[in-house]
């Protein structure tokens, strides 16, 4: 039998709200993050349309999460403030039902994950990665000299030396956590300190470099590293090796190096996380599960140059990111790394204090 015209159109009319919110997947993720073309092959294979916004700070991630309503479905904040966003509820727990791409993670990186989130109840890691240095080769060796030590904190935290870099231009993440967390390491302290006196010793260590930093900022170090504007720039590895691609291709002779620093560095994880609030439930889940597929997980990683959590995925990954060792450190180095733990709400409030101090140079 046939529907009569108005009944059909009726019904249509009816369902087609319903249908497009279902088509949906709202994502907040890191910028410079993912493969051009995994958005688009997501869609292709699911219908689901993606809304997809970047941000280059946790601290922003977070005051979105707190303030409410963000309308995201994933978000892709670091462990730990992950860590204490699933204590403040601002997280579901994941549907493992609907992730069986789970399977594909690598069980090291689940049990370092865990240490945010007990049992991986609310959170997956997408990639991970350290905070280091990248600098521009020829003009920190004009300065320091061809027999410097380029693999140190010296290159930021020893007035005399970050001096001597000062007219070419340094930038700092404008990332408290990880910046005091570096600080108090290259001190000798615990990075993951919450002592009082620690953290005046690390502000102290940080107002004595203050005047050789032109600025604070978690991403435009990027581009700046790769067009010769700054020399060195404290950074997120995948991040600096992005500069260094673009440095080549420019052919303007810059070459961009990253290091670990020997005095140690912070590993961490960025986690697929979806909000407490989020209205497309399922749609996250879809989208959590094609991003943990191998040949998806590996094509962004050969992308975006930061390891993937993926333990499947290891052997699509291009032998030229998997063996570096800036990317994949070999364990001599990995046992120099630290993990950050969440912050109390006390001490982050001294910390904020003590940021703003540094910035403005006081
Ligand atoms: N462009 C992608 C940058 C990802 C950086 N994640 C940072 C983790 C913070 N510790």
């Amino acid at each position: 039998m046939r529907t009569p015209l108005a009944v059909a159109l009726a019904s249509l009319m009816i369902a087609m709200p319903a249908m497009a919110q279902d088509q949906v997947v709202n994502v907040y993720n890191w910028s410079d993050y993912i493969a051009e073309d995994t958005i688009e092959k997501f869609t292709a294979e699911t219908g689901i349309a993606v809304n997809y916004d970047v941000f280059d700070s946790n601290e922003i991630v977070e005051a979105k999460l707190l303030a409410g309503n963000s309308g995201y479905d994933v978000v892709v904040p670091s462990g730990f403030f992950l860590e204490r966003q699933i204590a403040a509820g601002l997280f579901q727990p994941l549907d493992k039902g609907k992730l069986p791409n789970l399977s594909n993670m690598d069980p090291q990186i689940m049990e370092e994950t865990a240490a945010h989130d007990p049992g991986n109840e609310h959170a997956v890691d997408y990639m991970w990665g350290t905070t280091g240095l990248g600098y521009n080769v020829a003009a920190v060796t004009e300065r320091l000299g061809a027999d410097a030590d380029l693999a140190t904190w010296d290159l930021l935290f020893d007035p005399q030396t970050v001096a001597k870099l000062a007219d070419c231009g340094v930038a700092v993440l404008d990332a408290p956590a990880e910046v005091y967390a570096a600080a108090l390491n290259y001190l000798g302290l615990d990075p993951n300190s919450e002592s009082e006196e620690d953290l005046a010793a690390a502000e102290e260590l940080l107002l004595s470099v203050r005047p050789h930093i032109r600025y604070f900022h978690s991403s435009q170090y990027i581009d700046d590293l790769g067009n010769g504007e700054i020399c060195l720039a404290m950074g997120y590895s995948g991040d600096v090796f992005i500069a260094q691609a673009a440095a080549a291709e420019a052919g303007q002779g810059v070459e961009i190096a990253y290091t670990i620093p020997k005095e140690g560095a912070l590993k961490w994880f960025d986690m697929f996380a979806i909000p407490a609030d989020a209205p497309n439930v399922d749609n996250a889940h879809a989208f959590i599960n094609f991003m943990l597929r191998p040949d998806i997980a590996a094509a962004n990683t050969n992308y975006v140059y930061y390891a993937s959590g993926n333990g499947a995925a290891l052997e699509l990954i291009d032998d030229e990111v998997k063996n570096d060792p800036a990317i994949y450190p070999p364990a001599e180095v990995a046992a120099n790394l630290y993990p950050l733990n969440a912050h109390s709400p006390e001490y982050d409030e001294l910390l904020t204090r003590s940021w703003t101090r540094v910035k403005t140079g006081q």
